[in-house]
């Protein structure tokens, strides 16, 4: 391959990294394309790819006049999630993967996707996408280029990175990349038609080399999997990068909060999944609170890194919401309703029969008569009968993040925006107050290490069961938990200012099994205790978890319906239910044996003690 190689409009675009070159080389002779083509990410190739996964059956074209310029796509029914039990992070040392995470040796690993690699683009375009993470040339931003043979990733990547040739400018001559090698697993024989959502069955891998900073993803088309700029490098490879370099790649939020006297602040939250993370970085606060403002800088991934005053400054690195659509609507979320006005690839939801898009959620009356996700009719009636959805649950849209209402100004800044509050939340009926602010830094650290939320199956008022997910990190740590909790309590202290650490807990319910908080937009009176907080400005009292407002401390305005015994039950610690919770914190640590840091365990110690008296 020389050096001009081809792009997907015909135009040939100048590529100068050999080490780059060499590789798609050595890939292409492993995969055996028919073809190579270099994505420029233009407008113009994006259209073209839409239009020929039209002619295809991969893309629906959704009506013009209902859903501008955007497509609806149908997965395999096998392929609608991540799959974590066919993710493996392949590292020399097994204990450094930790038990967090399915390990293999990286030099078996390499031989056996060696072998599934060997031919399976035949038949098929091999799709060369130069990206970053992060904006172009910013400091806190890095390089990746992923090879796919499916031109439905090269769209949805074109929406969540910045992609294309301005990427190899930045990239150089001897700049660093992640290489990201993707193939759906279908090769065609000569002559076979294709499907319209190719994928393996049977055969799924979605692999790290953290030590190489290499990912490889085979058999699966579906987002978490094949879009490999998002979980695998953003946090699985990511991850492992900031522990080396001392910065931090968090499953986080980013929000802005603005004062009605214009003070600005900075917000970054994790949340496990089912707890309205997107809905939480694109909160609209009650009028009545008098022109407070939330905008939204990103709504699943931080980078974050120590900035030259020592802050600690953080970017979304990415440019586009890969949200799940169930469950969001007008009420919900209307900032990602009007998000979703055009431009957008919707995954595996309903369409419906003036060629829009419906999903359960999306308005309280579902519409008369629908193509289900599967692509089979679907009524109300029948749905009641047989219990079938219809969007998937975990139905997705691709959308631009520049289209959200409440973008924040600063959102593509290259330094990043400061960050002055860590906020860790989880779904928890009971147990967990509404709020509180951690003593300090690394009692702050322990509360996340130990978070937890309940699964969403469980009936209203039931006791649903507690899974433990620390930092809303389980499932996209690259290396060993101990290991990561011991880097956030020395990120403590390289920082000279530490942010201060929060819990929530929108979700507790009473007796009778109804939330005890409105949620949504009234978050916004605890967001603005938390920023106050940190200004010096508002009060709390001391209790034995941490700081916890007063029905004094938080503002009312507009919500006369919270009474002050509502509150204190709202943000009552119950003595006897948080010695079994610290039984269960124990138990969890188990799991993390000896890695586990020693302060952890003695902050655990320190709290059973205050609980004891
Ligand atoms: O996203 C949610 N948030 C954060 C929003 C900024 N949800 C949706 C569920 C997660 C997918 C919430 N659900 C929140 C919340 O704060 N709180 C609740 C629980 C709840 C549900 C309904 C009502 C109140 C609370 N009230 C009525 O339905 C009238
Ligand atoms: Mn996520």
């Amino acid at each position: 391959m020389n050096a001009d190689a081809v792009s997907v409009c015909g135009a040939p675009i100048r590529v100068r990294h050999q080490g780059l070159i060499d590789w798609v080389q050595e890939i292409a002779a492993l995969t055996q394309p028919t073809r190579v083509v270099w994505c420029d990410g233009s407008q113009q190739e994006y259209d073209r790819l839409c239009a020929e996964m039209v002619e295809t059956g991969t893309l629906v074209r959704l009506n013009p006049a209902k859903r501008p310029s955007s497509f609806l796509a149908r997965s395999d029914p096998s392929d609608v999630a991540r799959v974590e039990d066919r993710t493996f992070i392949c590292t020399s040392n097994r204990d450094d993967a930790g038990p967090n995470n399915n390990w293999e040796d990286p030099a078996k690993m390499k031989a056996r996707l060696n072998e599934l690699f060997s031919g399976c683009m035949r038949g098929r375009t091999l799709y060369v996408i130069p990206f970053s993470m992060g904006p172009l040339g910013s400091p806190i931003a890095h390089i990746g280029v992923e090879l796919t043979d499916s031109p439905y990733v090269v769209v949805n990547m074109r929406i969540m990175t910045r992609m294309g040739a301005p990427v190899l400018d930045v990239l150089g001559e001897r700049g660093e990349f992640v290489p990201c090698l993707h193939s759906v697993g279908a090769p065609l024989m000569p002559g076979e038609a294709d499907v319209p959502w190719p994928c393996n069955k049977t055969h799924k891998y979605i692999v790290h080399f953290p030590e190489t900073r290499e990912i490889w993803s085979y058999g699966s088309g579906y987002g978490g999997n094949a879009l490999l700029g998002k979980k695998c490098f953003a946090l699985r490879i990511a991850s492992t990068m900031a522990r080396d370099q001392g910065w931090l790649a968090e499953h986080m939020l980013i929000l802005g909060v603005e004062s009605p006297q214009g003070e600005k602040s900075y917000v970054a939250a994790a949340f496990p999944s089912a707890c309205g993370k997107t809905n939480f970085a694109m909160l609209i606060p009650p009028a009545s609170m008098g022109g407070w403002k939330v905008t939204t800088v990103g709504d699943d991934i931080a980078w974050i890194k120590p900035g030259p005053d020592g802050r600690l400054r953080a970017i979304n690195p990415e440019a586009g919401y890969f949200g799940v659509a169930p469950g969001t609507s007008e009420k919900t979320n209307f900032n990602a309703m009007a998000t979703l006005r055009e431009n957008v690839i919707f995954t595996n939801v309903a369409l419906t029969d003036d060629g829009d898009v419906w999903w359960e959620g999306m308005t309280k009356e579902p519409p008369a008569h629908l193509i289900d996700w599967q692509g089979q009719d679907w009524t109300p009636d029948r749905a009641r009968e047989k219990g079938t959805k219809a969007a998937h649950p975990n139905a997705r849209f691709t959308v631009p993040a520049s289209q959200c209402p409440s973008i924040d100004p600063s959102w593509e800044d290259p330094e990043g925006v400061p960050i002055s509050a860590f906020l860790f939340g989880g779904r928890r009926a009971t147990t967990v107050p509404l709020v509180f602010e951690a003593f300090n830094w690394n009692y702050g650290v322990y509360m996340a290490a130990t978070l937890g939320s309940e699964t969403t199956a469980a009936a209203a008022g039931a006791q649903g069961l507690v899974r433990r997910d620390p930092f809303a990190m389980l499932p996209f740590c690259g290396y060993h938990m101990g290991d990561y909790f011991n880097h956030w309590l020395r990120m403590g202290h390289v920082i000279d200012n530490p942010p201060r650490i929060f819990c929530v807990n929108w979700f507790r319910m009473d007796e009778s099994g109804n939330f005890m908080w409105p949620g949504f937009g009234d978050n916004m009176r605890v967001l603005k205790w938390v920023i106050e907080r940190c200004q010096g400005r508002a009060n709390a009292r001391q209790a034995v978890l941490g700081w916890i407002p007063r029905y004094e401390d938080i503002d009312w305005t507009g919500l006369p319906a919270m009474t002050r015994a509502q509150f204190e039950e709202l943000t009552r610690i119950d003595i006897e239910v948080w010695r079994q919770e610290l039984d269960q914190h124990a138990e969890w640590f188990e799991r993390i044996k000896e890695r586990l840091p020693r302060e952890l365990v003695l902050k655990r110690e320190m709290l059973a003690l205050a609980l004891s008296v």
